[in-house]
């Protein structure tokens, strides 16, 4: 939009640009910083305006993006334009992730570009290196606790090896996901050496305050996200004198937003990581980036305010490049930080889809989808350009945040069904073969989440280590049912390493002091590849998984219904133990999907008349595309056995 009080500044900032930043060719910079640049002074002034320094720090916002894009190199900058011609390009059922930490997958960063064959065997095709920077030992938070936002950890690697790495990727048609860590940084980052120092000026980045005055107001409202080990929001810093906000653990310094400065530094660094080659960056805690006196300091509509402008500035110098929202919040919350009003992404355009996920442990534990088909109806409609990362386990911990609500609808009383579930995922239960741990209770709630791997979760552990064969048979059918789920839903699946292969919990942190007190540490195993050539081994739970994975994999890639135009649509079943719904392909009427899971021990059944005249199937030629086989049909009865999923046409 043209407004004149803004371009009128902008001109003024065009003019002040240092000589060396004029002299460049910027063509295609210029056209799109006039085209963003009402939102961004607005939202800059909205959060900065009553600010005596406002010029000045727009102007340095400026520059950042001008300088940021000079640096960019022409095969990114052609990759930009590629996508821009091509904006639906991650909407695509092409794309399918995996999370995987570089040294526990493959030592290094080097080593994971010795392994992409491995990737590439399965698949996968969008690689989320976990946090990869410069972390002080022991008090890394698994990399989240950053002391150096350009600089690779050494245990890892090199920043030469990033830039390696992204060139092999991209030779691959593979795409590349890196963390900012936007919402803290480690107490050894230069700046938070610099405020214990005594600079205002770095004191200024953090909430430090002298007295407990603030901090016990703040205290009031906000809730501890690691009650066990890091209570209560905010730390005593001795050398400085003051009580600094650590919401995460007591080395992570939270970053004051209130503060331009800050925001612009986050900006120079996200520019920094898309220049590296990095496709995607994944925002951590998000939700986290506003405080506010008086509230849970979470969701808050400013923190919505800085992830639009950090989006409105990242499509000036790096338009290609994307960003996931990692906001583990309620359902009714998550779906905002696409940015609300509008027909594309204004904040992100990935979010994870962490209701589904939860929902679909719901449905583990209880063999019911009465939660899952509720909470998924519940979740509000999202833009049409954004799109899920649907995954079923990542290196965190399952939080239980269902809607309340949706837990009534379902017909459970949402305490005690909390307190089942957490009872089943930690064996507590009589029945349950799950080998969960507790991660983060709370004395005072009684609240707690779960650890735990995927395989040793659904009972995989147990039933192997029983020498059960049915039971280990179940498990691997589960998984392979719950990855069916992630890979139609609609969205971009995220696998986590060593769930292809069944990776079981891993209890090596018990012996490492750092790691101790973090359950979540059992699932973060270092990949055991003997374990892995067992894939080639017919019959194993290796093999299964890993071939299933895979074939689901290559079938999604060719399933033109299974891209993401929110072209989803659930169906009441009339069997609780079913969950089904329907996906057709926008471009080709007539192309659809069934989708149904069974998640119970029984066989089930689902009448097709049920769907009405919802993808007209021809009964005769329904095929199931991920076996290839014909389902079991009683009349108009589809038989869907034990812990199985089926994807259904009649297509083919
Ligand atoms: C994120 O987590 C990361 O994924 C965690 O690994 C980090 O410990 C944390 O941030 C701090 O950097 O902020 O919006 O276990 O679900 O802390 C959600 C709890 C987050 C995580 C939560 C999450």
């Amino acid at each position: 939009m043209y407004e004149q009080v803004s371009h009128s500044l902008l001109n003024q900032i065009l003019d002040n640009l240092k000589p060396e930043i004029r002299k460049k060719d910027l063509r295609h910079f210029y056209t799109r910083l006039g085209a963003n640049f009402y939102a961004i002074y607005s939202l800059f002034h909205r959060l900065y305006g009553k600010r005596d320094d406002f010029e000045m720090q727009i102007q340095r916002l400026a520059e950042v993006l001008a300088v940021n894009y000079i640096r960019r190199s022409k095969e990114l900058k052609m990759l930009d334009i590629e996508r821009e011609h091509d904006h639906n390009w991650f909407l695509s059922q092409e794309w399918v992730g995996m999370a995987l930490y570089a040294n526990a997958f493959a030592d290094d960063l080097e080593g994971v570009g010795k392994r992409l064959g491995y990737l590439q065997e399965l698949g996968v095709n969008m690689l989320h290196v976990m946090p990869i920077l410069k972390c002080p030992p022991g008090a890394s938070d698994g990399g989240y606790a950053v002391s150096d936002y350009r600089n690779v950890d050494e245990r890892v690697g090199s920043l030469q090896d990033v830039n390696d790495l992204s060139a092999k990727l991209r030779a691959r048609d593979m795409l590349l996901i890196l963390d900012v860590v936007v919402n803290h940084v480690s107490d050894q980052h230069e700046w938070a050496n610099r405020a214990r120092d005594g600079d205002p000026v770095y004191q200024d980045y953090f909430y430090a305050f002298p007295s407990r005055d603030i901090p016990d107001m703040f205290e009031e409202t906000m809730p501890e996200v690691f009650p066990e080990t890091s209570p209560g929001n905010f730390t005593w810093d001795e050398r400085m004198g003051r009580w600094v906000m650590t919401v995460f653990n007591d080395y992570q310094w939270d970053l004051n937003y209130g503060n331009p400065a800050v925001l612009i530094e986050m900006l120079d660094i996200l520019l920094f990581w898309a220049n590296q080659g990095a496709d995607i960056l994944r925002l951590d805690a998000v939700a986290f980036l506003w405080k506010k006196i008086g509230t849970v300091c979470q969701n808050e509509h400013e923190a919505h305010l800085i992830l639009q402008l950090l989006k409105d500035c990242c499509q000036v110098t790096a338009p290609g490049v994307l960003f996931i929202a990692e906001a583990i919040v309620a359902p009714v919350e998550i779906i905002k930080y696409f940015g609300e009003d509008a027909v594309i992404a204004k904040e992100c355009e990935i979010a994870y889809n962490a209701t589904f996920m939860a929902l679909l442990w719901d449905a583990v534990a209880t063999k019911n989808t009465k939660l899952l088909e509720q909470g998924i109806r519940s979740l509000p409609n999202k833009l049409d350009r954004a799109t899920w990362l649907n995954y079923i386990r990542c290196h965190d911990d399952i939080g239980l945040g269902f809607d309340d609500a949706d837990v009534v609808s379902a017909g459970y009383e949402p305490r005690s069904h909390r307190k089942f579930l957490l009872d089943y995922f930690t064996g507590k239960y009589d029945d349950s073969l799950s080998r969960g741990q507790p991660f983060g209770r709370d004395e005072k709630s009684g609240d707690a989440r779960i650890s735990g791997s995927l395989a040793s979760l659904v009972g995989l552990e147990a039933a192997l280590e029983r020498n059960d064969d049915k039971a280990i048979q179940d498990c691997v059918d589960l998984i392979l049912v719950l990855h069916g789920m992630i890979m139609s839903f609609g969205g971009i699946p995220l696998l986590y390493y060593g769930d292809e292969i069944g990776m079981l919990n891993d209890f090596s942190f018990m012996e490492d002091e750092e790691k101790v007190h973090d359950t979540r540490w059992i699932h973060r195993p270092v990949i055991d590849w003997n374990k892995a050539e067992r894939r080639h081994q017919h019959g194993t739970p290796e093999q299964q998984l890993f071939e299933g994975i895979a074939r689901m994999i290559s079938v999604r890639k060719n399933t033109a219904a299974f891209a993401d135009f929110n072209n989803r649509e659930l169906i009441a079943t009339n069997n609780p133990h079913l969950f089904a719904f329907m996906r057709s392909n926008t471009f080709e009427l007539g192309d659809h999907v069934l989708v149904v899971a069974n998640f119970d021990a029984s066989p089930q059944s689902l009448s097709l008349s049920d769907l009405g005249n919802r993808g007209q199937f021809e009964l005769g030629r329904l095929r199931d595309l991920y076996s290839g086989e014909a389902p079991s049909l009683f009349k108009d009865q589809l038989v869907i056995p034990p812990f199985r999923f089926y994807w259904l046409t009649s297509n083919v």
